[in-house]
């Protein structure tokens, strides 16, 4: 077998983003476009000689092509293992699982998350380092760096590989084995979780859905929920992993897991819903007639965390990006616990979970996770739930309640804007940059700015300091207005404005939540000036 190197060069827009490289299929499908990345990664790495990769995706359009590429590839620069999912399969969670459990050296993961797939749709390339997670920004802008400097990449002339079938083979004297994508996952979860807690609440009426959104928690919520669990067949639904998600958006929120929602809210909804998303990080959790924002369930299983087996021992520390709401912080108070506040993006909490500082994670972004791998994870958080609701036996929305009468409400919304021209969205942020210092002070009706800043955060593990990740109004009340551009959109820009206040008195906890917080949406708009400079009236998705 022989290994060819062969001459390319650099395309300049190879920087990844929030959460590895995104782009339209159409890009990736350039000739040399995946190559050069690829190998910008392996250029990046050091040591891996011999060692494991982990390789595996969402399923999506171009997936298996890919795998092919990176088989291939890494088998011409010298990794000594591929483990690889059947079908090319491997939810991001999963794939986290994998590289921590075989002490695999990386991993690569083939997915654009929550965005569309399909010929038309969005494909991503994101590398994972040995501790699970995902690339921190030293090595992503190394990365960056490599791919404008590439000329050439490496590649074995083999043929492809079946991916359907499991069992070992070789590849330019590497060996790739094709594994069940669901079984090593599904055996960590058993470990977490007290399934026959869960199958008695299952058995005796409990009726649950998940919305797999034709995306790849299908395979392992059918194994997990049905097979394992005993929720009723059915309860799975969109179940299989489709290249185009079936045309639809796999992101689970109110707008693209519509039908769900008003399935939830329907007379005869059943007790519990979810969904998950395109690579199966993220999670969606409705009870009966009640919509768990990604914030407050966050805080709600953070305190009731302790109900299951793998958290009995109480929790380190909890950690949340900036932009969730401060719900969780008012669960680590009362706990006595740290709480870590971090930039948008799984990365950052990565050092946090290695030091053992922070057992729970969450993002607004409907992401949840622990320290059991270094993704956030949809079906985990789902499984949480419903260890602590076999634990409780109430409903979702009598927990909520309790939370909030015990906690005080974190009302939250955030609105986007999308696809908005990128130089509008570039002025509008340089804009509120160039107000900051004027803003304390201001007065807006009853609501008064206390500070405006640009949020930095300074990792307490490896003490590297990340800039410009978001701008906060910070008001008198402890209400926030934070605006920040998306880093995993792939047409123009996304503006997203996250909403907050907080409400101690029970009386008021049933608020609609955008009339709780409309005049804070009113004075976004008056000093970012979003209908001005966008030409927008009104956001694209509000969660
Ligand atoms: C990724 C990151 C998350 C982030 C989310 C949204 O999630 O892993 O940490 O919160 O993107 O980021 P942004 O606001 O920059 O679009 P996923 O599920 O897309 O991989």
């Amino acid at each position: 077998m022989t290994i060819k190197t062969v001459q390319t060069t650099p395309f300049s827009d190879q920087k990844p983003g929030t959460s590895g490289l995104r782009k339209k299929v159409t890009v990736f499908q350039q000739k040399n476009y995946a190559e050069n990345f690829l190998q910008s990664i392996f250029d990046s790495l050091e040591g891996f000689a011999g060692e494991t990769l982990v390789i595996g995706g969402d399923g999506r359009f171009y997936n298996r092509e890919v795998i092919q590429l990176a088989i291939r590839m890494a088998a011409a620069n010298g990794f000594g293992r591929v483990l690889v999912g059947r079908g090319g399969i491997l939810s991001t969670p999963a794939a986290s699982h994998l590289i921590r459990k075989n002490k695999a050296f990386g991993g690569i993961v083939l997915s654009a998350s929550h965005n569309p797939g399909g010929p038309d749709g969005d494909f991503g390339i994101k590398y994972n380092i040995g501790n699970g997670g995902p690339a921190p920004e030293k090595i992503t802008e190394a990365i960056f760096a490599r791919s404008r400097t590439i000329d050439s990449y490496r590649i074995a002339d083999a043929p492809d590989v079946n991916l359907d079938a499991e069992g070992s083979r070789e590849v330019a004297g590497m060996t790739v084995t094709v594994i069940d994508p669901v079984a090593d996952y599904a055996e960590l979860m058993e470990e977490l979780f007290d399934f026959d807690a869960i199958r008695a609440l299952l058995s005796g009426g409990f009726r649950i859905v998940f919305d797999a959104m034709s995306a790849v928690t299908g395979p392992y919520a059918k194994e997990i929920l049905e097979n394992r669990l005993g929720a009723a067949k059915g309860s799975v639904l969109n179940f299989m992993p489709l290249p185009d998600f079936g045309g639809h958006h796999p992101d689970p929120n109110l707008v693209h897991a519509h039908a769900l929602y008003e399935t939830m809210m329907g007379d005869d909804a059943p007790d519990f819903g979810a969904a998950s998303d395109g690579d199966g990080d993220r999670n969606l959790i409705i009870g009966k007639g009640i919509f768990v924002t990604p914030s407050d369930s966050l805080a709600m299983l953070a305190a009731n965390a302790h109900l299951a087996p793998g958290y009995s021992k109480g929790l380190a520390g909890i950690a949340r990006s900036m932009p969730t709401s401060g719900a969780a912080d008012r669960v680590a108070e009362k706990m006595g616990i740290a709480i870590y506040e971090t930039p948008t993006g799984w990365k950052f909490f990565g050092n946090l979970l290695d030091a053992g500082l922070a057992t729970i994670c969450g993002e607004e972004s409907a992401g949840t996770g622990s320290s059991h791998v270094r993704e956030k994870d949809g079906l985990w958080a789902v499984l949480l739930w419903l260890n602590i609701l076999a634990m409780r036996r109430e409903s979702v929305k009598d927990i909520a309640r309790q939370h909030w009468a015990t906690y005080g409400r974190n009302y939250y919304s955030r609105h986007d804007y999308e696809e908005v021209d990128t130089t509008a969205a570039n002025d509008l942020v340089a804009a509120l940059r160039g107000q900051l210092s004027t803003l304390a002070g201001t007065v807006f009706g009853a609501l008064r700015i206390r500070a405006a800043d640009d949020f930095a955060y300074h990792d307490p593990v490896d003490r590297s300091v990340s800039e410009h990740q978001g701008i906060r109004l910070l008001f008198e009340d402890g209400s926030r207005v934070v605006f920040r551009l998306s880093g995993t959109g792939t047409t123009g820009a996304t503006l997203r404005v996250y909403i907050e206040r907080f409400e101690p008195d029970p009386a008021r906890h049933d608020l609609d939540t955008q009339e709780a917080l409309a005049d804070l949406i009113a004075v976004a708009d008056d000093v970012a000036g979003i209908r001005r400079r966008t030409g927008r009236d009104a956001p694209s998705v509000i969660t």
